[in-house]
């Protein structure tokens, strides 16, 4: 008899551990201290996974399967997995266990030596729910000494024959980026996002969560998601009808107290196997072949499945372990408690954080433009800004938020991911979004106390970081026109940057 360990993230029926499960074999799924905490998660996301795991095993049981679940305040709860593993095989008398491969390096690692302690073989099935598996990726980042996204999602495009025309991508055009990146217009008329019904299991989730992780950052209600695949297929739909046509048009644009914008927010129901990949694309590019939504959002929301997500993966695990401690520009500066509660001045930064904290997710811009900008300029550390992104969203696990904040973020990697730092100053917020309007401080303002933060913080990243930079020939033109600069505006950059950094320093709200 064989024990098949599910994991929070691998809620799928056709998930490779579950395909040849017989009458005998035990399913067993458990919510554990040491997953929950291993990062102080958002509250909303232990609400959401302890959810749908409960949900998944329920139809499982339907389906005939012997599940075993272990809740996590069943008294017997050894509170690790291997902890469960050990005791709930000793229970049934297991001959083997059979899991699908952890998506987290960190787990995979550990697994790698459950068979000796318990005594038992332990077989780690390859993940069958991902469109490239990491052997794929390395053989295409073989011999390359740049890996673009760009190139690895033309690639994916043609092996899955996804928006082809023959051998050609439809349109004439393989990327319609250029048609993305539209300021939000005045009169948006942005849809809600997808509300679930609250049914007696996630209640009573929410009733543990807040007793055992009060302490945890963000707020516990409202509770909207999806915790079943019946549901997330119906977020997917009012995504496909309600918002993807202008998905492209405003897929950078931020707009205050909006923020769902067009996005899909299914991240975190594809990173927990409730919906695969492929049928989001296929749901796509149906939606584009009926003539309901055009080219450019179709191709720019697949893009980022078929594309960046698989991208970002194949990075993960041919980097790592070492890619974690990258630290490129050596950045040591200690995460501003705003990042916390949200007290800042700084109208982009309030925005993007409250809503963090209310909703567990904040759209890709805010995270790298608002969020991740302010943290590459102003030199925080790598290490403490890759926890909160890892515990502050309900879609995070270090597989995909690791080389987005390590490599696209803070260009900690030196350029494995990226060509240059996303660096950007307020000048950039100000055209994408309307949060400079009630702002405290001036977009058009560059030095002095009412001068935009980005600012000055941004030439003061680029002078603290000229030796690593400015042989960088995609930053030439960013740094002749700091050289043109005049010796008083170079100081008043410096000045306003340490004024900025002690008043940090000191507690007092910038
Ligand atoms: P949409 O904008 O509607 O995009 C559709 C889907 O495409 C997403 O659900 C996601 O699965 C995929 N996708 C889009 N961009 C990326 C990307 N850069 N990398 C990988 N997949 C992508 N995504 C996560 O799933 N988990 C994370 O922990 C995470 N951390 C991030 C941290 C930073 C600093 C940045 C810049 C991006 C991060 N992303 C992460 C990528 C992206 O921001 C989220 O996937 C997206 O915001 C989720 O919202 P959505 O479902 O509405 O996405
Ligand atoms: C994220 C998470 C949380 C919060 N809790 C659990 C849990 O109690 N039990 C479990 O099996 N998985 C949980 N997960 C998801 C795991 O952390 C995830 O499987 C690993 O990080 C590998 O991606
Ligand atoms: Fe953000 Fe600067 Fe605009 Fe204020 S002025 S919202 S700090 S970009």
């Amino acid at each position: 008899m064989k024990l098949r360990l599910v994991l929070g993230d691998q809620l799928t029926r056709s998930l490779s551990s579950l395909d040849d499960a017989i009458d005998g074999d035990v399913l067993l799924m458990c919510e554990v201290h040491t997953e929950a905490t291993y990062v102080k998660h958002h509250k909303k996301k232990i609400v959401f996974l302890f959810s749908a795991m409960r949900h998944f095993a329920a139809q499982l049981a339907n389906q005939g399967h012997t599940v075993h679940y272990v809740k996590y305040d069943d008294p017997e709860n050894s509170g690790s997995l291997l902890g469960e593993v050990t005791r709930i095989a000793a229970q049934h008398d297991m001959s083997e266990i059979i899991v699908t491969a952890p998506a987290e390096y960190r787990l995979y690692d550990e697994m790698s030596h459950w068979s000796d302690a318990l005594g038992l073989p332990v077989t780690i099935r390859e993940d069958n729910r991902f469109l490239c598996t990491p052997a794929d990726f390395a053989t295409w980042a073989e011999g390359r000494k740049q890996f673009r996204m760009e190139y690895f999602y033309r690639e994916m495009r043609r092996k899955y024959s996804i928006l082809m025309d023959n051998d050609g991508p439809i349109g004439g055009q393989w990327n319609y980026d250029a048609e993305n990146r539209k300021p939000p217009k005045k009169g948006l008329n942005i849809p809600d996002t997808y509300h679930a019904q609250l049914d007696a299991i996630t209640q009573e989730v929410l009733v543990l969560v807040e007793t055992y992780f009060a302490d945890h950052f963000g707020d516990l209600l409202p509770f909207h998601f999806a915790v079943t695949r019946e549901q997330a297929l119906m977020a997917l739909d009012s995504f496909a009808a309600d918002r993807l046509p202008m998905f492209g048009d405003y897929q950078d644009a931020m707009v205050q107290d909006e923020p769902w914008m067009y996005h899909s927010h299914i991240g975190l129901y594809l990173n927990c196997g409730l919906l695969t990949p492929l049928e989001c694309i296929h749901r796509a590019e149906t939606a584009f072949h009926s003539g309901t939504a055009p080219l450019n959002a179709v191709e720019g929301f697949i893009r980022q499945i078929l594309g960046w997500r698989e991208y970002v993966r194949g990075i993960y695990w041919l980097k790592m372990p070492n890619y974690k401690a990258l630290n490129f520009f050596e950045a040591k500066r200690s995460l501003p408690a705003f990042y916390w509660t949200a007290d800042t001045q700084m109208n982009c930064m309030h925005q993007c954080i409250s809503e963090t904290k209310q909703n567990a997710y904040a759209h890709h811009i805010q995270r790298l433009m608002v969020l991740g900008n302010f943290a590459l300029i102003a030199g925080l550390d790598p290490e403490e800004v890759n926890e909160w992104y890892l515990l502050v969203y309900a879609d995070a696990y270090e597989w995909v938020e690791l080389p987005n904040v390590t490599g696209m973020v803070l260009f900690a990697d030196g350029g494995i991911m990226g060509s240059k730092p996303y660096a950007a100053s307020g000048t950039y917020i100000n055209k994408m979004s309307n949060y400079c309007g009630s702002c405290r401080y001036k977009p058009a303002v560059k030095n002095g106390p009412t001068a935009c933060p980005f600012n000055y913080l941004y030439w003061d990243f680029m002078d603290r970081n000229a030796d690593k930079l400015n042989r960088n020939p995609r930053m030439g033109m960013t740094y002749r026109t700091y050289a043109r600069m005049s010796d008083e505006k170079r100081v008043a950059i410096s000045d306003d940057a340490v004024r900025f950094f002690d008043a940090i320093d000191r507690g007092e709200t910038v």
